[in-house]
């Protein structure tokens, strides 16, 4: 999906207007009736042009815009924290309206071409009136395509992301291992998605199981601070992002060389759990620096909020892939 962005009412007129100029015919006159007679057929055919060629513009900018109802559950929240769909729908049907507009304009002055243009000097005074009167439609369009612009843009921008493969989300403080433990998982660079909003930017790797592309998440900058010090757009791409969300992967780094007390850390998870209410596997990480009563003091804050505790770092695999694997290819137990 790639929008295209409308040019500013002046702009879309001269182009219309000077693209109706050249497609018009040029033919020369040998007597004044002829002249007439060629400039009424040019001029008419300069307002059918300029009408059609802006009508078919804004018509297309509406026939183009995707559906917001197609779109996946997490793009509709985040496209809805930061712009007013109501407002974008409003403006497409004034598009829809002012194409009919110009079209009407365009039949009324030709008409009057047809009837009153018998002079070249009425013809230029309904050509006139022609363009005037577009003109000043087309102006009113001001807001509404600026509208549609923004609208556009933020579509563009919408992080791409496979709704169907089963998805995992990190989480945890800052340098606690997070993007660490993505490669780990997925081998090679993750794919960098922005956000429609703030400078963040979604990391993404997958790795593959039974023939199915599995999802790993990065979201730095959202999911490892506590959750009070969020924005209000903020808080709604984490609800965005919950709709993705089947596993949660908390991070905690038991040395605490991240900067953040173990306390705090599982602080964090608990508010983690809270919102996600999703399957919590926590990875006590840098085991390879961490002493073992650092890992038994986390493993005991751990215990009572994650669903599963893994031991993991440099050169120490946790198991963590293949628990992903399990709990994504768990057999839901019949009733
Ligand atoms: N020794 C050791 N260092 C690690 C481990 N995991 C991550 N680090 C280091 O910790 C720092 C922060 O890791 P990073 O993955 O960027 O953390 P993030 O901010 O949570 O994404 C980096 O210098 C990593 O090299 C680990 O298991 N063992
Ligand atoms: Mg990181």
């Amino acid at each position: 999906m790639r929008l295209n962005f409308l040019q500013k009412p002046q702009e879309l007129l001269d182009n219309a207007f000077s693209r109706a100029r050249k497609e018009a015919p040029g033919e020369k006159a040998h007597n004044e009736r002829e002249q007439v007679r060629f400039e009424r057929a040019r001029r008419i055919s300069q307002m059918e042009n300029a009408a059609e060629i802006l009508s078919e513009k804004l018509e297309k900018a509406v026939k183009d815009f995707p559906s917001v109802d197609n779109l996946l559950p997490f793009q509709k929240e985040l496209l809805e924290a930061t712009i007013e769909i109501e407002k974008t729908k409003k403006a497409l049907a004034q598009f829809s309206i002012t194409a009919k507009i110009i079209r009407k304009i365009q039949k009324e002055e030709i008409k009057k071409i047809r009837m009153f243009g018998k002079r070249e000097k009425k013809i230029l005074e309904i050509t006139r009136s022609f363009f005037g009167r577009i003109s000043s439609t087309a102006k009113r369009l001001d807001k509404s395509i600026e509208q549609y612009n923004e609208t556009a843009r933020r579509m563009n921008e919408l992080p791409n992301i496979k709704a169907e493969a089963p998805t995992a989300i990190l989480a945890g403080f800052p340098n606690t291992g997070k993007t660490t433990i993505l490669a780990r998982l997925t081998g090679s660079k993750a794919k960098i998605a922005s956000y429609p909003f703030t400078t963040q930017k979604l990391q993404i790797g997958y790795f593959e199981a039974k023939y199915q592309d599995i999802q790993i998440i990065d979201t730095p900058g959202l999911l490892d601070r506590p959750f009070e010090e969020r924005n209000p757009i903020e808080r709604k791409a984490i609800a965005a992002i919950r709709h993705l969300a089947k596993i949660i992967i908390f991070v905690i780094d038991p040395t605490e060389q991240c900067g953040y007390k173990l306390e705090e850390q599982a602080g964090l998870m608990e508010e983690t759990k809270k919102q996600f209410g999703v399957y919590i596997i926590t990875v006590l990480n840098k085991a390879d620096l961490a002493s073992e009563e650092q890992i038994e003091k986390a493993k005991n804050l751990a215990e009572k909020i994650a669903d599963e505790i893994l031991i993991e770092g440099e050169n120490i695999d946790s198991g963590l892939k293949q628990k992903i694997i399990e709990k994504i290819f768990e057999k839901k137990k019949l009733a």
